[in-house]
């Protein structure tokens, strides 16, 4: 029998890295990726610098800069951050056609038909650290396991910079020392729970029974005790059909004027458009991304009487949902119009392509 090979890879410190990279003065640094520290922003991401302070993601701006005085913080720059994701995973898929992105800066990848042929897990481990580190000058830190859930845990437990590689039969070992917070799906509640219980590691939780774990956390008890043991056979899982077309644009200034906004709503509808009609899709829902010069992001959506495709048709549906969000005074950062909810004839070469 074939045993998979998982790749989870996920990028250390991504935005704070994407930003020491474009500006080699924040190398070596404590760098804060977020909102200001005089308003409520929270931290996005920092680099392993600023840990060693304490600093964590997620955390308050203001705290952070308690915590690291010295730190440099800088606003997030999504469309750079998007731009890098896409080389990455495009650098994943010329690996294997078999990649799962779970978000900007991580992804699964099957790689199992190099484990056939028997390449050793390191040598594929180091060189894709290696590839996306002279391709992108960005580090990853890499787990390899037999699945997707052991494969993650292992990439989290070597970072940053770190190549792990679970071997086949050792899941169990591996995993019964960690905590038990470290498994996927594990929140704050259920590591209560457990805890209440006496049960701290993924040890702990390996050797109750079926039974006690259905009667605590009903359908997903033995789940979590099979992920526990190291037991997980969900494949990876590549995107295959586009769900929705859309366009984004981050101004150089932030915008209030309506008739600028509106005139890069017509930019991105035509881009939007073309994409279209390069599928042949129509979609029956609009919608607008509107980020605020805070950062604040939202959506609105309008879903239509009849599908449509031509920029004129979305870009109605599309002003007509910002008009309702421009007012004196409020500037925008971002803009975006995606059109969803498929239908036409275009649909079906969609999902087989
Ligand atoms: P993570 O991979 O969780 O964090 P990271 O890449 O900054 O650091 P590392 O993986 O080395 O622990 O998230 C990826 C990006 O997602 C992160 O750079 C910024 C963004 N992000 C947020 O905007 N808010 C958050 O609370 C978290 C956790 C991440
Ligand atoms: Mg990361």
């Amino acid at each position: 029998m074939t045993i998979p090979c998982i790749i989870h890879a996920d990028l250390d410190a991504f935005y704070a890295s994407v930003e020491a990279l474009d500006n080699p003065l924040l190398k070596g640094k404590p760098v804060l990726v977020g909102g200001s520290p005089e308003g409520r922003g929270v931290v996005a991401s920092c680099s392993y610098e600023a840990r060693s302070f304490g600093v964590r993601a997620a955390m308050p701006m203001a705290q952070a800069m308690r915590l690291c005085p010295h730190a440099i913080v800088t606003p997030p720059r999504f469309h750079r951050y998007e731009e890098m994701s896409g080389k990455i995973m495009a650098l994943f898929r010329s690996i294997t056609p078999l990649v799962e992105p779970i978000s900007l800066d991580e992804a699964f990848l099957d790689i199992t038909h190099l484990g056939e042929r028997g390449v050793p897990m390191t040598v594929v481990g180091r060189s894709l650290k290696e590839r996306v580190k002279a391709e992108t000058g960005l580090v990853i830190s890499v787990g390899v396991a037999s699945s997707k859930s052991v494969a993650k845990i292992a990439s989290d437990a070597c970072k940053p910079d770190g190549l792990l590689v679970v071997e086949p039969g050792q899941e169990r070992a591996f995993l019964s020392p960690l905590p038990v917070k470290d498994l996927w799906g594990v929140g704050p509640r259920t590591e209560e729970r457990l805890r209440a219980e006496g049960i701290l590691t993924l040890g702990d939780l390996a050797r109750q029974s079926d039974a006690w774990a259905r009667q605590r956390f009903g359908k997903r008890g033995p789940e979590l005790l099979a992920l526990s043991r190291g037991e997980d056979h969900r494949p990876v899982l590549p995107e295959h059909e586009a769900k929705s077309m859309s366009a984004e644009v981050t101004f150089e200034s932030d915008l209030s004027d309506p008739e600028a906004i509106a005139f890069q709503l017509s930019k991105l509808c035509l881009r939007v458009a073309l994409r279209l009609a390069r599928e042949g899709v129509k979609g029956r829902t609009v919608t607008v991304k509107l980020r605020l010069a805070d950062f604040t992001t939202f959506t609105r959506s309008l879903s239509l009487p009849a599908p449509v495709s031509d920029a004129a048709a979305i870009q109605r549906a599309a002003q007509h949902l910002v008009s309702k969000e421009t007012r004196p005074g409020r500037r925008f950062r971002l803009l975006g119009v995606g059109v969803s909810n498929f239908t036409g004839e275009g649909q079906l070469s969609l999902l087989e392509s």
